[in-house]
């Protein structure tokens, strides 16, 4: 049976580019540059977007679904264009009819800047969830902040990262939409003034605060061949105008100025901490702005075709993308009660049957609080709000506790109020506040359960469940791997694109000689691919034929990128004492940004680059290893490089990482995991079997059973085990920098002398020696060809659990209860 694909005209694109770049530019398409030859085709894209979006929103109108708010600081949306025409099933037409203008698709795709309003993991998670939301059909919108300046550049000069700001704005954004008629004035500051009005009501009313407008500007995102397209509603702050320069009044004037300057710096800039909180008050400013305004919108989208506002839940539900936009609770609570007259019970029921939360992390470092005094004089309403909730909340305590043998109900208190020690505990607002609270993978999920929020799974274990991540296969592997996607499609049919489980039917090829050779082929292809980028951007010459060992990801400890390099360290200390021992040659690929305060991190950074430095020059060893570092790290050479890895380096201390979602991406490509039992990982061995994954080091029990204990004392290993005292003197000793003290502080890291304690915090000795014996098993195993093919073709065939779209499904059936949005069908 042939599928229906959605209609796209190649003509009338061909038409619409030709007249773009005359009306835009003035000019003819042999004139126009590539960056406006971009501008040129996606305006012309937009046209045929538009259409499906005008569609999408009647529809809606005449179904009334009910809708989800995903709410988050970050969305890393990574380029639109080609992505866009994937999700229009156009991508080929456009191919061609650019071919024909003599134009390379890849080349106008390439002009895009990649907008990066996202650090790492979250903000990828938020753009994957946007994209399987729209795929189902449900109606969804994405709120969150039109940064100025997304995630930095990075740049390595003389092997240290510099970060440069992302202008990404600069050329403007021809697919977004600017919707000034729905702007919002959101009120930060000033005092609350309290009193009774005519009708006996007590009022609460800001006073002598600043304001700012927020101003909307909206992006399509679109379902994969189904002609949905939802919004992706992103903030910008704008003065209000009230400044008259003629003032003579001092005080008017000096309030004016700090309400520009306050709206010019709303949204300059992301914050670009990875799992690390910077309490800094313009970051809780942002917070307030953009939820104010998304939930004063939500409710005037529901009272348009509504008049019980205490039904709202029924139409409308925000997910909290972490803690970063948990104000939401509070800010729901006083729009029902001051602006729509919902005693304190009426609102309360609404805002909890309202808001759900996702924990994203358990590193203490990450759990959001703000000085009681910080968030008071900068949100005095909602801190009104918050108290009155807390005292509830803990009045709610001790009614439980108090004479429940066994218990201790201060302790209760101190663990689980959202008011203490002078500080405003963000997770436990989002907790109370809401009625479900997820992790994002089982071991995740658990840890949370029986320790990071123990007291809370206790009090109230109806809220908690588990939402394994997932990634979308539209971007990663449609995209990302043409030729895999091609060859899958012509396997198994094209099922797989928005049913991933379909995959499975890739396991009975197998063991199939012939399905085996073509699979690593395409592999070789994608390897060149990278490899050619390699030399353009590093000037490094890899060689396609060795294994490919990739780790990109954020770079903090608890990933253990410095586990990987020692690694290497030692591999390259190996190889020049025993030259002619055999040894796959091996590739190993690094790309991560460091938080731009994060001076380790910064140092790994420096590390990396003078090992491979060292390495690459020493023609001693007879290139058997090559280290690269990427520069700049990012969704678009993201997708190359995953469709390019053998080796998928999840390396991170037992217990620590949430879920991962890189992981899923590599296995998709078919790479094998060599990690530890954390986070995702654990599920992505249990879908594709031990034997078709490298896994080694503490189990996170052993890992939190330490922790428990104090640590361990790496000094014992040093000791006892040559191996470790090898590498960590060549850390101190000027192999890899003629400054002897410059990598000091990572060895301080490991060893710390003076405090054990401090010493090796992420087990990396530890779990050393386990992970060179794992990285020899792999050597192993890809020098086995027709091994390392069956397992490389069984991760793609047993990825299916990792969709984005099972993950949004079981956010729909078990916490938001959503309704299919039926589209007419053309
Ligand atoms: C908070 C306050 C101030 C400044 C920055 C931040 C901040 C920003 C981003 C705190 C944390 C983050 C990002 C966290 C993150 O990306 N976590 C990752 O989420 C992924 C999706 O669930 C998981 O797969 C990863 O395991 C988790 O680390």
């Amino acid at each position: 049976m042939k599928k229906k694909q959605l209609p796209f005209d190649k003509e009338l694109f061909t038409r619409s580019v030709l007249y773009n770049v005359k009306t835009l530019y003035r000019k003819t398409m042999e004139e126009a540059t590539p960056q406006e030859i971009y501008q040129a085709s996606a305006y012309a894209i937009k046209d045929a977007i538009i259409d499906h979006w005008m569609t999408t929103q009647k529809a809606a109108a005449e179904q009334d679904p009910k809708i989800v708010y995903y709410m988050s600081m970050e969305f890393l949306m990574g380029r639109a264009f080609g992505n866009n025409l994937i999700n229009l099933q156009a991508y080929k037409a456009v191919k061609e009819a650019l071919d024909e203008l003599g134009i390379d698709v890849n080349v106008v795709e390439d002009q895009e800047p990649d907008p990066a309003l996202g650090n790492g993991g979250l903000g990828r998670l938020a753009a994957c969830f946007l994209d399987s939301l729209a795929t189902l059909g449900y109606m969804a919108y994405g709120c969150g902040i039109r940064y100025k300046y997304g995630m930095f550049k990075q740049t390595i000069r003389d092997g240290y990262q510099v970060e440069v700001p992302d202008a990404w704005l600069e050329n403007g954004n021809p697919f977004e939409l600017r919707r000034s008629e729905y702007a919002k004035e959101v009120k930060f500051g000033g005092y609350v003034n309290v009193y009774t009005d005519d009708t006996g009501r007590t009022v609460f009313k800001q006073e002598g605060y600043q304001v700012v407008r927020a101003i909307p500007y909206d992006l399509p995102i679109l379902g994969y061949g189904n002609g949905m397209v939802n919004t992706l509603r992103i903030w910008d702050a704008e003065p209000i105008q009230c400044f008259q320069l003629d003032s003579f009044d001092k005080g008017d004037y000096q309030k004016a100025v700090e309400q520009e300057n306050l709206a010019s710096q709303l949204c300059e800039v992301l914050y670009p901490n990875d799992n690390h909180i910077a309490g800094k008050e313009l970051r809780l400013k942002q917070q307030y702005f953009f939820i104010s305004a998304s939930v004063q919108t939500a409710l005037k989208r529901y009272l348009k075709d509504h008049d019980n506002i205490k039904k709202f839940y029924t139409k409308a539900v925000f997910q909290l993308n972490d803690t970063h936009p948990t104000v939401a609770v509070a800010e729901l609570m006083r729009l029902l009660m001051d602006e729509y007259y919902l005693t304190w019970d009426e609102a309360w029921e609404v805002t909890v049957k309202t808001c759900c939360y996702t924990n994203h992390t358990i590193m203490s470092e990450a759990l959001e609080k703000w000085p009681v005094d910080l968030f008071q004089r900068l949100l005095p309403r909602i801190y009104q709000i918050v108290d009155e909730i807390n005292r509830r909340f803990v009045d709610q305590i001790m009614r439980q506790y108090t004479n429940s043998a066994g218990i201790d109900v201060q302790s209760k208190i101190r663990s689980m109020a959202i008011l203490y020690d002078n500080q405003v505990k963000m997770a436990h607002l989002a907790i109370v506040g809401g009625h479900s609270v997820n992790g994002v993978a089982q071991l995740h999920t658990e840890i949370l359960k029986k320790r990071e929020l123990k007291d809370f799974y206790e009090m109230m274990p109806e809220k908690f469940n588990n939402k394994t991540n997932g990634i979308t296969q539209r971007r990663f592997l449609l995209h990302a791997n043409p030729l895999l996607a091609d060859w899958i499609t012509a396997k198994i049919g094209d099922g797989w694109i928005t049913d991933l489980s379909q995959m499975d039917k890739l396991k009975s090829y197998a063991d199939d000689k012939k399905a085996q050779d073509e699979f690593m082929e395409i592999k070789h292809k994608n390897k060149e691919r990278l490899a050619k980028y390699i030399l353009e951007h590093n000037n490094i010459e890899v060689d396609p034929n060795s294994i490919f060992d990739v780790q990109v990801k954020r770079l903090h400890e608890y990933k253990r990128q410095l586990l990987n390099i020692l690694q290497v360290m030692y591999k390259y200390h190996d190889i020049k004492s025993h030259p002619n021992k055999d040894f796959y040659p091996k590739t190993y690929i690094f790309g991560a940004k460091a938080a731009a305060g994060y001076l380790t991190a910064k140092l790994t950074i420096k590390l990396i680059n003078s090992v491979a430095d060292v390495i690459n020059k020493d023609a001693s060893i007879g290139g058997k290893i090559k280290v690269v570092f990427i520069e700049d790290y990012r969704v678009s050479n993201a997708e190359l490089i995953f469709a390019a890895a053998d080796v998928s380096e999840q390396i991170s201390t037992a217990s620590k990482e949430a879920s991962g979602t890189g992981n899923m991406k590599m296995m998709l490509n078919g790479a094998v995991t060599l990690g530890t039992m954390d986070g995702a990982n654990v599920e992505i061995v249990n879908e594709v079997g031990e034997d078709n994954a490298f896994i080694f080091g503490l189990s996170s029990q052993e890992v939190m059973d330490y922790e428990k204990n104090g640590g361990y004392n790496p000094m014992d290993i040093y000791n006892s085990n040559p191996n470790v005292k090898a590498v960590l003197n060549m850390l101190v000793d000027g192999t890899f920098s003629k400054n002897k003290e410059l990598f000091r502080p990572l060895y301080n890291c490991l060893l710390n002398t003076n405090n054990s304690s401090k010493a090796d915090q992420y087990f990396i000795l530890k779990d050393f020696e386990a992970y060179l014996e794992a990285q020899r098993r792999i050597s192993e195993a890809y020098a086995d060809k027709k091994r390392w093919a069956r397992m490389a073709l069984m991760n793609t065939a047993c990825c299916g659990k990792f969709s984005s779209d099972r993950t949004i499904q079981e956010y729909v059936d078990e916490v938001w209860k959503l309704d299919k949005v039926e589209l007419p069908v053309k």
